[in-house]
């Protein structure tokens, strides 16, 4: 097709609607990164005589499968669940698997389409997928949540493999789940590979995996904002959710010498105007992951806190906010509230935390806003760190990791800079990263031909 014949930006978006109905966070993610990557191509005939973004934005497949399991009371339950493959011309298929209620194929397809940019921001040889159930974890029991991971994986391990798919963590799936998992995987295929990453450490598990997502948001926040001669010292930091990504960036903004003072979960948010400690995070790592508490509990832990029920952070006035909870959780009117309070740098911890609305809104405002796609690829940077350990079989020592992490971090804000930078000293780190995740992908997928 040349040039001429291409569709506008209008036409693409039309026909992303119609080819997927009834799946608006996939439309969304699409139209986020299709807003920068026209502009990016108007002058490079050969994206569009091989339709790239058109390709990118279909998946290679979509796997949907019965998931049976029986409860402690002897009930046959029955889930759906899915592995999103969306695209490996870079690498194997990489990204998380999340149990939620509200996990769908529009959340999945989402999810695996993000990933594919974020993996090659990173660098490191990764294609993009996602899976899941909507499976809730939420009141079951740790031998029920055994039996539906075995579930799961009887049917989710034709589909993946240490060269094929990788997957790892995401909502509701930690540690616990991987390992079950895996141990599903080496029961069926009598393998010990690298096929999931986020193991154990005693079974080929990396050293900061469970750190890196929180740890490396932060990393790249305090990137952002070293390019404006500033740190996160004496920062006020406004943190949703209260799982691994947020508890772990809290942890990462006091080492740096910041002050978080809320978190948050599906019920409310907590606000403590002190600040909250290593000490006060570590309960809270403890009573969400162990005790599967509730963040409300906060408050009858520590005096001074206060609970805000069925509300989100973002009115609280902050110097940089990091959304670490959920898609859709910042809205319009939350952005332009943080932006009047002064917020002067956003990290997403979490996907697409943002809605189109508040990525406009901290656009036009110029402030420093980091896409999920780029401040939260530290997770599955060092997953593909476990890879490599995996392939060679050894483990790499955790001064080692840490300083990897942090270098993979400042080279994704380098990418960004390359596409992003606007003059006048703003930085759009949303059509830097779109940019340099789709540039990768499509050069790949030139060298291939029509596949
Ligand atoms: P966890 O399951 O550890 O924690 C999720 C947190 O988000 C909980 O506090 C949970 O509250 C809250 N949450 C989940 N769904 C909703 C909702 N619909 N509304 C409000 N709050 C909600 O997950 P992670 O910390 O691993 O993941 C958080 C985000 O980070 C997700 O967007 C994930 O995709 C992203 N991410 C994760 C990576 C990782 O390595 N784990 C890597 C990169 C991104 P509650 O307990 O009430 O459900
Ligand atoms: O969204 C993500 O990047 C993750 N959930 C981590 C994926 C991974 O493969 O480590």
């Amino acid at each position: 097709m040349a040039v001429s014949d291409h569709v506008d930006f209008n036409g693409f978006m039309e026909g992303v609607k119609r080819r997927n109905p009834h799946q608006p966070e996939f439309v969304q993610a699409v139209q986020e990164v299709a807003e920068d990557i026209f502009d990016f191509i108007e002058d490079k005939e050969e994206y569009h005589a091989q339709q790239i973004l058109r390709r990118i934005a279909e998946p290679d497949r979509v796997v949907s499968f019965r998931v049976c399991w029986e409860d402690d009371n002897g009930n046959i339950r029955v889930q759906r669940g899915y592995r999103v493959q969306n695209n490996n011309a870079i690498g194997p298929y990489k990204g998380g698997i999340r149990f939620h209620p509200s996990v769908n194929e529009s959340v999945l397809k989402f999810l695996a389409f993000e990933q594919t940019f974020k993996n090659a921001l990173t660098g490191l040889p990764m294609g993009g997928g996602k899976g899941g159930s909507n499976f809730n974890p939420k009141g079951k029991s740790v031998r029920e949540i055994m039996r539906f991971c075995q579930s799961f994986m009887t049917e989710l391990y034709r589909h993946i493999g240490a060269d094929i798919d990788v997957p790892a963590g995401d909502i509701g799936v930690g540690g616990r789940e991987i390992g079950y998992m895996f141990g599903q995987y080496k029961r069926i295929t009598n393998q010990f590979t690298g096929v999931l990453t986020g193991k154990g450490l005693e079974f080929g598990g990396s050293l900061i995996r469970p750190e890196a997502t929180g740890y490396g948001a932060v990393y790249f926040l305090a990137d952002m904002l070293a390019v404006k001669g500033a740190d996160l010292g004496g920062k006020t930091a406004v943190i949703s959710g209260s799982g691994n990504v947020a508890t772990h960036a809290a942890e990462k903004i006091v080492h740096l010498g910041g002050k978080p003072v809320t978190l948050s979960d599906s019920g409310g948010f907590i606000h403590d105007p002190e600040g909250l400690t290593l000490e006060k995070i570590n309960w809270v790592k403890a009573h969400k992951t162990h005790r599967r508490g509730r963040i409300s509990e906060y408050c009858d832990e520590f005096t001074g806190a206060s609970y805000h029920e069925g509300k989100t952070p973002w009115g609280v006035p902050c110097d940089v906010a990091l959304p670490c909870a959920t898609q859709n959780e910042l809205l319009g009117a939350d952005a332009r509230t943080l932006v009047a309070n002064g917020c002067v740098a956003v990290s997403e911890g979490a996907n697409m935390p943002s809605d189109l609305e508040a990525v406009h809104v901290f656009k036009d405002a110029k402030i420093m806003f980091a896409p999920g796609k780029a401040a939260n690829a530290g997770g599955v940077a060092v997953s593909g760190l476990e890879m490599s350990q995996n392939s060679e079989r050894r483990s790499w020592s955790e001064a080692e990791l840490q300083q990897m992490l942090k270098d993979i971090m400042a080279g994704i804000h380098a990418r960004c800079l390359t596409y992003g930078e606007q003059g006048g000293g703003y930085v759009d780190y949303v059509k830097g990263a779109n940019i340099a995740g789709f540039k990768k992908v499509a050069d790949a997928m030139l060298a291939f031909g029509v596949v």
